[in-house]
């Protein structure tokens, strides 16, 4: 096992891995900015190294420094967290070269998902469903046109180098497919330095279900369920819940029998989400994100698994702690994040947090590194604590989370808090009928 871990990030989710390194027994080191001098995460661990100033480009993504505090402190490992270095293959084999272990999968499966085009041609070959559509980049219109005429319109452009929403253009009919094939590839090229496009069936009114996965790096791989992550906001998550209200057990376990197996025959180390467009009783695989992401709570939360305790076991080469049937679900999960933000135009609103109370009891779980006092630094992305409710059932998850945010109080800066107020009580909510345009088109009707 691992004797100190740096932790590569900020925030709840530096917390988060700092949890649990200390309950391993692990010593933790963090890094952090200037302007997260006061943050609780270098409060709580062993040691602190400050690496640079606020901007992010010269602290959390400074790759020298942060290895020059793993030289500094003698950590033999590092847990990226998600953003930042994350999915940064570059990153991942620079830590390996000088014999310090990367908390996450090799840099070739990294280097491979962060390409859509060779992430969905890996996932076919594995025997995931994927979005009708070419097999690869596209090199002209012309391409575009004739596997158009093939797949039926409506279809999506979408840039190799892109995901996460960025890059992508939709063509209702033939006459709009040119001027869509042409503006994706230069926007791509000019944003991402690869323009390589290729095109898909556009589905109209789907969900967003993700499969949690963990692998050992030698065959092993398990499934733990699927998240539904479709309440989104320009492409940023807002609310997540385990499982999803649109699957039975049946299709939960067919499709993560069938991720599991892909994962295995890619012999994938770490956790890892499958990313699925779901409609019509149908997955089509999208992307993979190799990484831990935000929302993974709600995945313990149901299987009662610690994916970063998970996450640390298999880099230390110990294995995964449980076999595929020793996983079962109980209830349901919900999470709301909480970002410091305008609850309708989302414009965020830093500055000092005068109070902060958070919700407890039974099925309540707040993941965050604010307090009362503490300054939200202009620098980082809004997100500044995430609730997370637990219940036997949906109803009793919903329950309980207006209970919850009810005992939520944040003051002294605007939160996304009273969006969630609202939304607890829309009917739409409650029955888990929404898909991934819900949520805009609710705020769309509200303003
Ligand atoms: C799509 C799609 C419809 N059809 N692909 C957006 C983010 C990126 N991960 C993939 N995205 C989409 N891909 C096909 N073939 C619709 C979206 C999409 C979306 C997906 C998930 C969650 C929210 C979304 C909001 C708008 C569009």
């Amino acid at each position: 096992m691992f004797q100190k871990i740096l932790i590569a990030n900020r925030g709840e989710i530096a917390l988060r891995v700092l949890r649990a390194a200390k309950e391993l027994g692990i010593a933790t080191v963090a890094v952090h900015s200037t302007a997260d001098a006061e943050a609780m995460h270098v409060r709580l661990a062993d040691e602190s190294v400050c690496i640079g100033p606020p901007p992010s480009r010269q602290s959390y993504l400074n790759i020298p420094d942060i290895l020059a505090a793993c030289e500094i402190t003698g950590a033999d490992a590092v847990h990226p967290g998600y953003g930042f270095l994350s999915e940064n293959a570059k990153f991942a084999e620079i830590l390996e070269a000088h014999k310090i272990t990367f908390i996450g999968p090799t840099a070739e499966h990294i280097r491979v998902m962060g390409d859509k085009i060779e992430a969905k041609v890996t996932a076919r070959r594995l025997g995931i469903p994927c979005v009708p559509g070419s097999d690869g980049a596209i090199s002209d219109e012309h391409e575009a046109k004739r596997i158009a005429a093939d797949i039926g319109y409506p279809v999506i452009i979408k840039a190799a180098a892109g995901g996460g929403g960025r890059g992508m253009k939709v063509a209702r009919s033939e006459a709009d497919l040119t001027e869509a094939f042409l503006t994706a590839k230069s926007e791509s090229g000019a944003a991402f330095g690869d323009d390589s496009v290729y095109i898909e069936k556009y589905l109209e009114k789907p969900r967003h279900i993700e499969v949690q996965v963990l692998g050992d790096g030698e065959g092993r791989a398990i499934h733990l369920g699927e998240r539904d992550c479709s309440l989104q906001r320009r492409h940023q998550k807002v609310w997540e819940e385990a499982n999803s209200p649109a699957l039975n057990a049946d299709e939960r376990e067919k499709i993560g029998a069938i991720v599991a197996k892909a994962m295995q025959g890619l012999a994938y180390r770490g956790a890892g989400t499958i990313e699925f467009l779901y409609e019509n009783g149908e997955f089509y695989f999208i992307e993979m994100n190799t990484r831990l992401q935000v929302e993974h709570p709600v995945t313990e939360a149901i299987t009662g698994i610690d994916l970063v305790n998970e996450q640390i076991r298999i880099a230390s080469g110990a294995g995964l702690s449980v076999k595929q049937e020793d996983v079962t679900f109980y209830g349901h999960a919900i999470e709301c994040r909480i970002n410091a933000e305008n609850p309708r135009t989302f414009v965020p609103s830093p500055g000092t947090i005068t109070h902060f109370h958070t919700p407890g009891g039974l099925g309540v779980r707040v993941d965050s590194g604010a307090f009362s006092g503490y300054r939200i630094p202009p620098y980082y992305d809004s997100l500044i604590g995430k609730l997370i409710v637990h219940g036997r059932n949906r109803v009793e998850c919903l329950m309980r989370l207006r209970r919850a945010l009810d005992e939520f109080v944040v003051d002294g800066i605007q939160t996304t808090l009273p969006l969630f107020r609202e939304l607890v009580k829309e009917p739409d909510i409650a029955n888990g009928a929404y898909d991934i345009h819900w949520l805009e088109k609710h705020l769309a009707a509200k303003a």
